[in-house]
């Protein structure tokens, strides 16, 4: 049976050349000031914004509209402690054991190492899961589209909403991440691609000195 489309009206809204200019421009400086943090207060995050800036991560174009994404939010002590536990594991051999040299020293200037107490300090914990396939009821299984790339532009909108929100974010990445699954008992068609660290920085919280690449270096004009 072929399928119609339903199209409407798109309700694209339209700003003048320097509105256009002023609001590209003030996007920059307000993304531009976006740091990643790792010292943690443990301030509560005001309600409902966590909620927006998954809902407006769930507005994300993805391959073929079929939205391969789960947010899991932690709150719960316990359950962060536990996350806790199992990513310090992971990291311990990550860098006493598993990791190359040359990784040990691309990360040295950033001063991380196998100690997480954000897990634990932050309020709230958003584990993004990427599904590369949707189970249905039946059991039958249905293929994602381009499914890292769409939880990757999702990831993208709910860091930048919650930066404009006014909270700080760390995009925290244990490795394996399997133990996330256990934990919060999701699916195995969901791969752990991200832990969000989300909260306020701490009072004392300072960040490695680190410049972004300039225009001309990332960008080719054709
Ligand atoms: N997952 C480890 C190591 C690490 C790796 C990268 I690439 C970073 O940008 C930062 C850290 C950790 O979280 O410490």
């Amino acid at each position: 049976m072929k399928v119609i489309p339903d199209l409407r009206p798109l309700n694209f809204v339209q700003f003048n050349s320097p509105e256009t200019q002023a609001r590209g421009s003030a996007f920059f400086d307000e993304m531009r000031r976006r740091r990643t943090v790792r010292d943690f207060s443990d301030r509560a995050i005001p309600s409902g914004v966590l909620e927006n800036a998954i809902k407006a991560a769930g507005t994300a174009p993805s391959g073929a509209n079929l939205q391969p994404w789960h947010f899991a939010v932690v709150q719960d002590p316990a359950i962060k402690t536990r996350i806790r536990m199992a990513a310090e594991a992971e990291e311990r051999e990550f860098y006493h054991s598993r990791a190359p040299q040359e990784w040990l020293d691309a990360l040295a200037r950033l001063g991380t190492d196998d100690q997480k107490p954000f897990l634990e300090i932050a309020p709230a914990l958003v584990v993004i899961f990427a599904k590369a396939y949707d189970m249905l009821a039946d059991g039958r299984t249905v293929k994602n589209y381009y499914a890292n790339e769409s939880v990757g532009i999702a990831t993208g909108f709910l860091i930048s909403g919650l930066h404009l929100a006014g909270l700080a974010t760390l995009t925290h990445t244990p490795s394996p991440m399997s133990f996330l699954n256990d934990i919060l008992e999701r699916p195995k068609n969901e791969r752990p691609f991200l832990l969000l660290v989300v909260g306020y920085p701490a009072n004392h919280a300072r960040v490695p000195h680190i410049t972004k690449k300039p225009l001309e270096e990332i960008c080719s004009f054709h």
